[in-house]
Parts: structure tokens; sequence; C-alpha cells
């Protein structure tokens, strides 16, 4: 057998460039290539490898490891699933960086394959800089905290173990069921070692993505049920996206007249305008949605985790004998609330139901009530965009500005605060790739990084980063990596001077507001809503903050001021950062949904004791579906 001499650095380098993927016969290179920051603990490793061949996989410069990790995750779910890039940190604080970014990839089931440095397997110099010496266990690392957020998790001790990792992490990041972050943890030593690296090894290898049949009594008995339903609902999740399977989903609601509520990662799955489509389920669900949702006594959940949000904390489906069908090529996923399991892919699945379904369909009336609530919950959406509040606009409104600028070619970015809620049941989408609200982990500072990975994936849209001003201070730097890289990104700075989400959540918990503003600290005092002299705003100048980084950078006070804005970054061919402030008491309200968030059972605070009373009544209405 034919062999070189390379380092497992350079091994495996030249692996991940040879690796394709295929689905439906259409085959593409997986990896787009690797984003890192280098430190003594890959410098002389992979970054030699990537120095040496440039031209195998494209390096990019990162601000922070967190934040390469959220490109990727951004890439990926824009290519669904079906590419991914790599990254490589050194040892200690930039491998730990990575945490928060692999459990968001795994939570969300996107690949991203991270290869963070390690101490030296020969434990010659040990400790060294960085080294977290664990005193019972002198084999383990840092780097153990992965575990737990790995979908597939290796040490590489050894550079010819390079050769089964490699292959193991491939068979994860290409599987719908498995796939997430994938860490390869690489002591610094074994990366510049070299060995005997089998040529087959490195030769093109292609790993077909297969489409899971359902199995044919799974499918009956889910046809069955669906027959037997007089009010049944499809709850879309994002492997209807993952899938492509939102035109056979449209095939399977006009034959069968059933309607659609979307999750957050599902949002998108039909055009906000089709008469089946209900819009955003559960917690920061429509009117539409959670009013069917509420007499459905048939859920078909199709792709979905079914997160507290989708079920509004178990209690957005109240039909007495509310029963569950669940397609989902996770049989862990397709088993939750004892549903009837369809393990499978959404696409076949969907092609299969409508298929045995065939002269089958909800009656006129419940079609005709679908029909109405989306016309209905369009007009309440009009309302919101259109409110013409002042003297600060409101966030709804900035909302509906974004969304015609963006039409039907633009991509909308966002994770945490309150504009996913509100996006969720206001962003008109028009595509299923043009919604994009990573909402799996929520995590404050997704929103750039995450950006620039969509647009690395899809440089021939446009894409719009909404990010509140809590979440851009957490991590503003990737703007840097975006007017380095010429990735243009329109950003969106929606002000309100702090944590707007968690100051209404506090309120409504009767804590007013407590810690939510950024306001000047006040000896001991907390800083409250209500009080009568609060502390000064923090002189905060978010604007000369993003013009610093290298973004064009603009101030807005009106909605029309803001338009004129988004039209002017259409010709831009530099990111854009448009601070917006909006008025913070003027959020869009909830519609007929609840969110269980627990509320102290005794307190000194009168306010905390009312509220504890609602709780308690609100609690008893969450159910178990058995
Ligand atoms: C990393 C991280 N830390 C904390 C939270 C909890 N959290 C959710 S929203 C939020 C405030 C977000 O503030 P901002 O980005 O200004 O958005 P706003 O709430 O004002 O809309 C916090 C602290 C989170 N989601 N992610
Ligand atoms: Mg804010």
């Amino acid at each position: 057998m034919a062999t070189i001499r390379l380092t497992a650095a350079q091994a495996l380098v030249r692996f991940l460039a040879a690796q394709r993927v295929e689905r439906d016969g259409a085959t593409h290179r997986f990896f787009g290539g690797c984003f890192g920051i280098f430190g003594h603990g890959n410098v002389a490793g992979i970054g030699q490898a990537l120095l040496q061949h440039p031209d195998l996989l494209p390096y990019h410069q990162g601000r922070n490891e967190q934040a390469m990790v959220h490109a990727a995750v951004g890439y990926a779910r824009m290519r669904n699933r079906l590419g991914a890039l790599a990254c490589t940190s050194s040892i200690g604080p930039g491998a730990t960086n990575m945490v928060t970014g692999a459990a968001l990839a795994t939570i969300n089931r996107l690949p991203v394959l991270l290869l963070p440095g390690d101490v030296f397997a020969g434990h010659v110099p040990d400790p060294v800089l960085q080294q977290i010496e664990v005193p019972w266990a002198g084999y383990e690392s840092g780097d153990a905290v992965f575990r737990p957020v790995s979908r597939y998790f290796e040490r590489l001790s050894r550079p010819e173990q390079v050769i089964p990792a490699a292959l193991q992490a491939m068979r994860v990041l290409t599987s719908a069921v498995e796939t997430g972050a994938v860490t390869l943890s690489f002591p610094q030593d074994v990366q510049a070692e070299a060995f005997d690296c089998p040529a087959d090894f490195l030769s093109e290898r292609t790993w077909h993505v297969a489409r899971a049949v359902p199995e044919p009594d799974e499918l009956a008995a889910a046809v069955e049920a669906i027959r037997g339903s007089k009010r049944p609902l499809v709850v879309a999740g994002g492997g209807v996206i993952y899938s492509e399977a939102t035109g056979p989903l449209r095939a399977f609601c006009e034959a069968t007249g059933i309607p659609v509520g979307e999750t957050q990662a599902g949002k998108g799955s039909l055009p906000y305008d089709h008469p089946s489509n209900l819009g955003a389920i559960g917690a920061t669900g429509t009117f539409a949605a959670n009013r069917v949702a509420a007499s459905a006594d048939l859920v078909i959940g199709i792709g979905t985790r079914y997160s507290d949000f989708t079920t509004a904390s178990k209690t957005a489906f109240r039909d007495p004998g509310v029963r569950f069908v669940n397609v989902n090529v996770a049989d862990f996923d397709a088993a939750k609330h004892a549903g009837l399991r369809v393990v499978g892919d959404a696409r076949v699945a969907l092609e299969q139901l409508t298929e045995a379904l065939e002269g089958w369909w909800v009656e006129d009336g419940y079609r005709a009530e679908a029909a109405r609530l989306n016309e209905e919950w369009d007009a309440e959406v009009d309302r919101l965009y259109t409110l013409g509040h002042g003297p600060l606009p409101a966030q709804s409104e900035v909302i509906g500005a974004v969304n015609d600028a963006a039409g039907a070619a633009g991509i909308i970015v966002c994770a945490a605060g309150a504009m996913p809620g509100d996006l969720h049941k206001l962003w008109r989408t028009r595509d299923p790739k043009g919604y994009h609200v990573e909402y799996g982990y929520s995590c404050m500072g997704y929103e750039i990084p995450g950006g620039l990975g969509v647009k690395m994936a899809a440089p021939e849209r446009d894409v719009y980063v909404l990010v509140g001003d809590g979440s851009y201070l957490m991590m503003p730097g990737e703007l840097v990596t975006a007017v380095q890289e010429g990735v243009k990104l329109t950003v969106v700075l929606v002000d309100n001077h702090g944590f707007n989400s968690i100051g209404a959540l506090s309120r409504s918990l009767g804590l007013d507001g407590f810690g939510t503003q950024y306001r000047y600290a006040r000896n001991g005092t907390p800083v409250l809503d209500g009080d009568e002299h609060p502390p000064a705003q923090l002189p905060l100048d978010l604007e000369q903050n993003a013009a610093s980084l290298g973004a064009t950078a603009r101030r807005v006070a009106t909605i029309d001021d803001l338009r004129e804005a988004l039209e002017h970054a259409k010709s831009d061919r530099q990111t854009t950062v448009i601070v917006v402030e909006v008025d913070r008491y003027e959020g869009v309200p909830g519609y007929e949904s609840w969110w269980d968030v627990p509320v102290a059972e005794v307190s000194e605070l009168e306010s905390v004791q009312r509220v504890r009373e609602e709780y308690e009544a609100a609690r008893a209405t969450e159910r178990r579906y058995l």
C-alpha cells in the first residue's frame, strides 16, 4: 500500500479537502474552509498544514473562537447541512471559547468540525502554558468539556489515530440523525508529528446523505390516525427545511387542507401568505396558530424537537384526547409526547403520506377557517408594521421596514432578545431560506458571526442581521472579519439601552426590570424601572463603535430614515451598521399562549406574591402528553 510521510495535521487537512457529499444525485465539496485563531497549540501543526497548501482549505481569520463556531453554524444551516466549515483553535482559553459554539451547533443539529488544540500527548513539558491539570486524571485536559456538547469526540493521542477519527467525524457530520458539533481534540505535539499516511486515506471520498424511508407499518398507522382526525395540524420544524421538503409540504397541505404552524427553525416551510399557513406556533406564536392548536385533535410534527416554545410549555395543545404523529429522522424526537413514530426523511414521508391520503381531506369549514385566520393574522402584522408610534418608533415597525427592504431574496438573521419572538410572529417569509433565527440555543452574540457564515454560504443573497444592543456588545468583533473578508452584511442594531426582553419578562414576574437596563450603578441599590430618580444611562455610542471596527455606520431616528438607510445600504459594497433606537415599552403582545418561568414560592415582595398566584393557576393547565 502506497504511503506518504505527513504530519498528523497535514494528513487531516488533506483529508478534509477531499471530502464530498451527495444527496439526490447532486455532489458538492463538504468543507468550504477553515476558521482559525492561532496560538502555541495549533500554529505549528494545523497552521503549518494550512499554509503549506492554501488551495486545499481556504483559511479565514476570526476574532473570537466562539464567533468562529457561530459563523460555521450559520454556514451549515444555510447549506441545509450539506456543507460545513472547520474551526481550529489553540489550547486552553482558545479551545474552551468554542464550547458555547459547540453546544449551539449540537442543539440545532448543525454540522461543525472543531479542532481545539490540546496539551502535549507526550506530557514531557507538563504543565504547559494554559494547561488545566486534573489531579486525579493525568490523561484528562480542558478539552474534556467538549464531550457533552459534541455528537462525536476524540482525542488524537497518536498521529495514526487521525484515520479512524476523521472517518467517524465525517460519518457523524453527514448524518441527518446524529449531526452536530464534532470535536477532534488535537494535542500540540501530535499535530506536528509525522507518520506514514496511506495514500488512499487522502483520495476523494463521497458521503451519501440518505433519505430514510419510513417503515410501511409506521406510515400506515399515521395515515389511519390522520384519516380518523377532524382537526389535524402540522407543526413544521427545521427538518422540513433541511430536507428540502417545503414543496412536498405544500402539496400535502393543498391536497388535504391540513393547516400548518411553524417553529422558529421551521419558519419559511410555507410562504407567509399561503392559505394553510397559520404562522408561528407556541409561546411566540400567532393567534391563528395558537387557536387552531388549542382545539387540534391530531398534531403532526414534522422535523421538530418540540421545544417548550413550540408547545407553549405543554399548554398549546388542549384537546383532552389530542394525539401526536411525529415524522422525524431521529427516533429520539419521533418518540416525543408518546407520539406515533414515523422515523424517516421529511420529504419522503410527506410524499408518501400525500399519496396514501389521496381522496381524503379535512372538512371544508376547517380549511376555510385556516384561510380566514391566515388573512386575519396578516392584518395584525400590517397593523404592527405601521403603528406610527412616537417619538421613538416601535420595534415592530423596524421589523416591517427591514422586511420590505429584504424582499423575497434577502435573509434575516437573529438569535436572542425581544426580536426573535417578534420576528417569529411578524416576519413575512417568502422563501424557505429567508428566515434564519437561531433559537435552539438563542445565544446572544450569534447574530453578526452567524450572519457572516450565512453570507459566506450564499454570497449572492443580501443578509440582514437584526441585533439588540446587548447582543451587539457581547460580540461585535466579527464586523472586523466581515470587513476583512469583503463579506457584506447589513446590520440593524436595535438600541433600547439594555435587555428589553428580560426587562419585560422581569416586569411580568413582579421584578420591575431589575438589572436589565444599561445605567450607571448606584452603590448597593438595585436599578429598578420604576425608580423615580434612576441613574443616568451609560454614554454608549454604538454608531461610533461600529464605525471604529470598519463598518459604514449610521444612526437613524425615524422609520422613514431607516427605510432610506436600508435602501442606501443595498448599493453599498461593504458592511453597514444602522443604529435605531426604539421605545422599549412598545412591545408586540403575546397571543393566547404561555411560557413556564418559575416564580418564587415565598417572597417579601407583594408584586411577586401576586404573580405567584397567577403562575400557579397557569401551571395547572400544563399537561403531559402520554
Ligand atoms: C449568551 C447569553 N446570555 C444570556 C442570555 C439571556 N438573555 C436572553 S435575551 C437577553 C437580553 C438581550 O439584550 P439585547 O440584545 O439588547 O436584546 P433586547 O432584549 O433588548 O431585545 C438576555 C440577557 C442569552 N440568551 N444568551
Ligand atoms: Mg436591548
